[in-house]
């Protein structure tokens, strides 16, 4: 389905009436009378008649069908068709099935992006600007106009900065305007590097351990092939990955074509995940933190029994055995030398691995000679095994079971380690112009940061400098949820919040009254994505951008973070500098057309043209990871210091980390099944990132909390002990936090795991307990040891009936 020639009538004049609540109501009730069979009337007779795919924006009688997309950071970025009547959404559909561009296929939505009305008309939505009055954290605000909002914000961030300097301004993390050219947090960096900069922290809590582990393997992070190269790939072992609820971009589309060709799947996962129940011919259950244990005795079948790649091995790697290792390291420290129990005295056998992580130790030989016979094969990593304390020994592992099997740049093998495709297009978004401050801190650091800056030092993260020279003084969270939500031992964090005299101003803006916005002093109601103008990208295993516009005026006094933002600019001094004149809009349109000067060959639309066309697509050629270095490697080294894939990495030896060891091995985990910790707290939880809402984003949807109830998943065995029932409301506790929500027992989990969904609100009640099922009142702050990144997932729990 290539080149068709499509014809579009828009709907986009820029100027949308506004809505009464009258007709609102009125709209939704004519709800009924413009059905979905209609459109699709239309289209099948269009079809016909014009012998063409249909065209996007269809016209019914009075209702436009407007190709969308949401800018979350839900895991996709689909197609959605927002009908728009009087200036009101009244139904979100989708992409048709034979729309579907099998080169580039832009996705359908999911039960969340069906969601989106409710989203938006939701009736809690934040309608004013406004001003604590109460304590931090009460939830009590007045409201204030936004002349008084944008007047205190712009005399505080100029009085607070006279005190402390430029370094005192923090941004917070915020992903739900993440996929967007735009966003509210792009525009008020530009606006603090203008105005002297400010504090910026590094590391992705979505894959940053992964990030930082996989360059020391492969000398890149970027390790993820085109998903179209898998189309012949006999199997795939998904290790934590659970793309059926996670979406992961286009994963689904080609796991589904490759299920129906084939393919073998089977699922590594503590739970009996949705894509172990929709996908997998075999699921593997074991205990979270131990995947290492059952990598390495993988690697110990595979290497005793002979079934290694030796040719691969000896042309492109460094590390596996005695012969192969780099200079300056003693003896004994070589793979083989580790898996053979010659450096420690433990042979990594099966029989060993069953005792680490509760698999059956037939179960590891069938998976390892599985694995290393079938060729090529593909081991795919989710980011569930590395959001926890081992994570980026779990992210290296995997890419040296993909080694020594040489699955590395070959066509339906996979490198592991995945964080991103390096063969994809993106755009460029928003110039933020230059940061004056040096200085960054992990994104593990900022409660420290607001609490004590000298307890923030290189070894704890800083880099850039040896010290801070201010505590975080201001602070802003604009789509974020992260600060008593998202952010692990929240408990902890809201101390900090709380106290007036750490951090002086915090300014939020959201649609809705989240935990975390109830610690502003300054809380704004932004409008949402069908509110203004953007442009989004789906995740890296797609290369397609869509028009993300403004289909419905604001309603009350809500406001685009980059309209307030202009204000405060304004009220700075620095308008013209900042906005170089420009609107919303015209900032996207701005961003199009750089784009499409540096990018000269791909033809990119003109803004006008996408306003027409509504979507561009990239054809972008499949692309394997490595293919290059693996046809090539005189002339083209892998780029670490041995040129080479390094099973054994001589930067991690000379950092003689115990937990970061060189070749990647099992270590117990701190608060993982072998720390004492056990015998206090006997239970592991994990999260996993439901169905029903994007992290915390749609909470309240209340179509949504029925998808996917928040429970507590507890298997039979660790039920009947505690003498927990279907549906009891049960205490989940340690020495963080108490959360108390009901139980679901069900075999889903394996024994000494529980599990409940990350992005339930925090709901403490009088007694500081949740009743919410916000897990990060339990989870700890405790830092990977190379990224410095975080470890959501690893943490010991007890649990009783409430
Ligand atoms: N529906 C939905 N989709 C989303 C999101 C959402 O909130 N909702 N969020 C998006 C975002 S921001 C991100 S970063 C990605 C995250 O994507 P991921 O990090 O991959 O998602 P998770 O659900 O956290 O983890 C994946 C799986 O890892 C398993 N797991 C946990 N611990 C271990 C372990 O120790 N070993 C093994 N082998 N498996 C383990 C979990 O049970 C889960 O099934 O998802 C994106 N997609
Ligand atoms: N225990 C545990 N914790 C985790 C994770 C985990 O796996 N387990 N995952 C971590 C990961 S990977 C991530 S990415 C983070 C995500 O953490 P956050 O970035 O905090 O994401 P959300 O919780 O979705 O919060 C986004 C907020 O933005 C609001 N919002 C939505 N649209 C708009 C808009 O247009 N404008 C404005 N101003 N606001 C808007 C939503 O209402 C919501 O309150 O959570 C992390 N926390
Ligand atoms: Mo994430």
């Amino acid at each position: 389905m290539k080149n068709k020639k499509i014809s579009y009538t828009a709907h986009e004049k820029g100027d949308v009436l506004t809505v009464s609540h009258r007709r609102f109501i009125q709209a939704n009730a004519e709800l009924v009378s413009v059905p979905f069979a209609a459109v699709r009337t239309s289209i099948a007779s269009e079809k016909k008649d014009q012998g063409s795919i249909p065209v996007n924006l269809i016209d019914t009688d009075e209702t436009k069908v407007v190709p969308t997309c949401s800018t979350f950071d839900c895991g996709g970025r689909c197609d959605i068709r927002a009908h728009v009547k009087d200036g009101v959404i009244t139904r979100i559909t989708t992409r048709l099935d034979h729309e579907l561009d099998e080169e580039m296929p832009i996705m359908q939505a999911c039960v969340r992006g069906r969601g989106y009305r409710k989203f938006i008309y939701d009736p809690n939505r934040l309608k004013y600007p406004m001003k604590r009055i109460g304590q931090r954290g009460e939830g009590k605000f007045e409201r204030i106009s936004w002349d008084e909002a944008t007047t205190i914000i712009a005399n505080k961030l100029t009085s607070i900065t006279e005190k402390y300097g430029p370094a005192c301004r923090y941004v917070s993390v915020n992903t739900a305007v993440i996929g967007g050219v735009s966003s509210g947090d792009k525009m008020l960096r530009r606006l603090l590097n203008i105005t002297g900069g400010h504090l910026q922290y590094y590391h992705s809590v979505s894959m940053g351990n992964t990030a930082a582990a996989t360059p020391y393997t492969y000398g890149v992070a970027t390790s993820g092939s085109t998903l179209d190269t898998l189309a012949d790939t006999p199997l795939v072992i998904l290790w934590g990955h659970n793309p059926t609820e996670t979406i992961f971009g286009h994963t689904n589309h080609y796991f589904q074509k490759m299920k129906k060709g084939g393919t073998k799947f089977i699922v590594v996962d503590p739970r009996y995940s949705d894509t172990a129940s929709s996908l997998a011919d075999q699921w593997i259950p074991l205990l979270p933190t131990t995947d290492n244990a059952l990598m390495d005795a993988m690697m110990y079948v595979i290497v005793s029994e002979d079934l290694h790649d030796k040719v691969f091995i000896d042309r492109y790697t460094i590390g596996f055995d005695e012969e192969n290792m780099p200079d300056g390291v003693p003896a004994n420290e070589s793979l083989v030398a580790y898996l053979t129990g010659v450096k420690d005295g433990i042979i990594k056998t099966p029989e060993w691995a069953e005792k680490i992580t509760k698999v059956p130790a037939n179960v590891i030989r069938q998976l390892a000679r599985e694995y290393a016979t079938t060729k090529p094969a593909a081991l795919m990593q989710g980011w569930g095994p590395q959001r926890h304390i081992c994570g980026e020994r779990v992210a290296r592992g995997s890419t040296i079971l993909a080694t020594i099997t040489g699955n590395v740049g070959k066509k339906g093998g996979w490198a592991a380690g995945f964080s991103g495709v390096a063969g994809n297009k993106y755009l460029n978004g928003l110039d933020l112009g230059n940061n004056p401050v040096k200085e960054k801190i992990s994104v593990m650091n900022w409660v420290q940061a607001a609490d004590d800056a000298s307890k923030v030092t290189p070894a704890e993260g800083l880099v850039n400098a040896d010290k801070l020279n201010s505590n975080i003084r201001v602070l802003f969270s604009l789509a974020g949820n992260y600060l008593a939500n998202q952010n692990p031992d929240i408990n902890q964090a809201v101390k900090i919040l709380a106290d007036e005299s750490k951090i002086e101003f915090i300014v939020s803006s959201d649609l809705y009254l989240t935990p975390s916005a109830r610690y502003a002093d300054i809380l704004l109601p932004e409008t949402s994505f069908m509110e203004r103008w953007n442009i989004a990208y789906p995740w890296s295993t797609g290369s397609y951008f869509i028009l993300s516009s403004k289909l419905i005026e604001p309603e009350f006094e809500r406001r685009s973070d980059y309209e307030w933002i202009r204000e405060v600019a304004a009220k700075l001094g620095v308008e013209q500098e900042f906005s170089e004149g420009r609107d919303e809009q015209e900032w996207i349109a701005h961003i199009m057309e750089s784009n499409r000067q540096a990018m000269p060959k791909e033809n990119l639309p003109t803004f006008e043209e996408l306003k027409q066309t509504r979507k561009h697509l990239f054809k972008i050629p499949p692309y394997i990871a490595f293919e290059e270095n693996i046809r090539d490697p005189e002339n083209h080294p892998f780029p670490t210091p041995s040129g080479k894939i390094e099973i054994f990495s001589k930067r991690l030896y000379d950092m003689q980390h115990p937990e970061i060891p060189a070749l990647s091995h099992y270590v117990p985990a701190f608060e993982g099944p072998e720390d004492k910790l056990i015998e206090k707290y006997p239970l592991q939880l994990i999260t996993w990132k439901g169905k029903s809402r994007s992290n915390s984003t749609q909470y309240l949807n209340p179509e949504l909390q029925e998808v996917q109830i928040q429970k507590l998943w507890i298997n039979p065995v660790d039920a009947q002990k505690r003498k927990i029932k279907q549906g009891d409301l049960v205490r989940i506790f340690n020495d963080r936090g108490v959360s108390i929500i009901p139980a679901e027992v069900t075999q889903r989990i394996i024994p000494g795991v529980v599990a409940m969904p990350t992005g339930a609100w925090w709901q403490p009640d009088k007694n500081g307990v949740d009743r919410g099922g916000c897990v990060n009142v339990l989870t700890s702050s405790r830092k990977t040891p190379l990224a410095h990144g975080n470890s959501h997932q690893t943490l010991l729990v007890e649990v009783n009936k409430a």
